[in-house]
């Protein structure tokens, strides 16, 4: 007797999570907390809520359309390699469409589904995002822009989108289509999922063998002739000599610096550099001259 009446508690206990799994509704809950931005205590989240406020260029609304997407592990399982997703990876509407988003996380953490790329005077951010956590469902609404243009949608949890969580909302006909998105387009880095472990490691050694084959028959490569290396303490010495100046004349420019803009500092870098040529040319004019007349009065006496 005792020994069934364990095995009943047990049971109630194990039974207690599985009830425990209902869908929380978050649409009853949730706080306005302004600017579109509603919040309950229980992980619920909308913001860029617009329900009412047209956009630029939209006359009117063109068609109000509801639609409920799905978040969860069990998604991603027909897309090899990854590890969340939607249930929908491409949405379309028409331009200035009214659309009411219904969320629903399937799985045991926090999900997300953000919209980027919108009008920032309208929505803050760019962002339309509706967020869960844990199973439950939320709402929220959104008035689309004018125009053809392809909107990212993602989960914007560390690595939730790079493990498949990525769709894409073209409004009107969309302008192009966005790299990743589980079975729409190609991934940016692709997964050989064709082949077996065994069969890799078959192939990554068939592959060195014949590289190393190239390697044996390649001709032996003539030794480059090494053009002989620049004086390194000539180098060394200009280099000291440059800081040296430099550190010698850096206050001076900085205070000379001081209040000037970019082009007027260039055109004082040049004008320097021009005077100071110029001074050296004529010193070497005279040290020619110079030289010139002491050969002359060399010479004769030679
Ligand atoms: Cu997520």
């Amino acid at each position: 007797m005792v020994k069934l009446l364990s095995v009943g508690v047990l049971l109630m206990l194990f039974s207690v999570p599985v009830l425990a799994q209902d869908y929380e509704d978050h649409d009853g809950m949730l706080m306005n907390h302004g600017d579109g931005h509603l919040m309950d205590m229980a992980g619920g989240m909308v913001m860029g809520q617009n329900a009412d406020t047209l956009p630029g260029g939209c006359d009117r609304i063109s068609e109000t359309k509801e639609i409920t997407v799905h978040a969860g592990h069990k998604y991603a399982e027909k897309f090899p390699g990854r590890m969340f997703a939607f249930d929908t990876q491409e949405f379309n509407f028409k331009p200035c469409t009214k659309l009411t988003v219904h969320f629903v996380n399937e799985d045991n953490i926090r999900h997300q589904w953000m919209m980027h790329g919108l009008p920032k005077y309208l929505y803050p951010k760019g962002m339309f995002h509706l967020e869960a956590s844990g199973p439950s469902k939320i709402s929220g609404t959104l008035i689309l822009p004018p125009g053809d243009k392809t909107y990212l949608v993602h989960c914007d949890i560390a690595q939730h989108m790079e493990k498949g969580m990525k769709a894409q909302l073209k409004v009107g006909k969309g302008d192009g289509d966005l790299p990743s998105i589980p079975g729409v387009t190609a991934y940016i880095v692709a997964d050989d999922y064709k082949a077996t472990l065994p069969e890799l490691a078959i192939k990554a050694e068939a592959d060195a063998a014949t590289a190393a084959k190239a390697v044996a028959i390649a001709p032996p490569v003539k030794p480059v002739v090494k053009a002989p290396a620049p004086d390194d303490s000539s180098i060394t010495g200009v280099t000291v000599i440059g800081l040296a100046i430099g550190l010698l004349i850096s206050p001076f420019l900085a205070r000379k610096f001081k209040g000037m803009s970019a082009a007027e500092v260039v055109t004082y870098v040049f004008d320097l550099l021009r005077t100071s040529f110029d001074s050296l040319v004529k010193w070497l004019a005279s040290l020619m001259k110079m030289i010139m007349a002491n050969k002359h009065k060399i010479l004769p006496k030679k």
